[in-house]
């Protein structure tokens, strides 16, 4: 099942990008994700050549089921923005247009208020944003196989676009947790045995939190 309705973009560095991938696929009002790389000067940045690029989650989210300052709530609660870490995993948030950067730099000044550490998230305007290799698309879906072929997305390249693949992306790790699931199981269009395999991850793996 896949979603048509006008989407606002966001992008994020928070580390590994793969966790990202998995939290804001399971967050209700995101309609689709993709993992790559974004933030430096050179073209054409590859997972073994980055450059002067940041490893990044892109969202595409539905601002009348979801706002940026919630997921800029997820962003600040799911990665440690004190950690000084290389430029492939450092903290990032790049704009999309006024409203993002004046609603990040306000949640800077918040979290620097809260955390003793200093805060070395940087704030930046949105560039060019480089899609990673297709195995690192849904990432963790891309572990079962069996899903995969169940859905009929073997190829990254229809995992990376899909709405249904970023959500199960984040529930076969728990993401969501399983009430979120069972709500919202009828709109995805699984069969019955499709189903039964993911909400079994999910009650697995609720609670676990974010794998890298
Ligand atoms: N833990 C992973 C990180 C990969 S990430 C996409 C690894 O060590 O390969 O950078």
């Amino acid at each position: 099942h896949e979603v048509d309705t006008p989407t606002k973009e966001a992008t994020f560095g928070m580390a590994c990008f793969w966790a990202p991938d998995c939290l804001f696929g399971a967050t209700p009002g995101v309609i689709r994700t993709k993992v790559g790389y974004t933030g430096g000067s050179k073209g054409t940045p590859s997972y073994h050549n980055l450059s002067d690029h940041t490893e990044a989650i892109h969202i595409e989210y539905d601002p009348k089921e979801i706002d940026y300052s919630t997921l800029l709530k997820l962003f600040w609660e799911n990665h440690n923005p004190s950690a000084r870490m290389k430029l492939q995993y450092t903290s990032m948030i790049w704009y999309h247009d006024n409203e993002q950067k004046e609603l990040a730099e306000s949640t800077l000044k918040e979290q620097e208020n809260k955390h003793k550490l200093p805060i070395v998230t940087k704030i930046a305007p949105a560039s060019t944003f480089y899609d990673a290799e297709d195995y690192h698309q849904k990432y963790r879906l891309q572990g079962h196989p069996w899903l995969c072929e169940a859905i009929g997305m073997k190829s990254g390249a229809k995992l990376k676009n899909s709405h249904l693949a970023a959500r199960l992306n984040g529930y076969v790790i728990g993401c969501g947790g399983v009430n979120q699931f069972n709500a919202e199981v009828g709109k995805l269009g699984l069969d019955e045995k499709t189903a039964d395999y993911v909400r079994k991850l999910v009650i697995k793996n609720e609670g676990n939190g974010l794998t890298c």
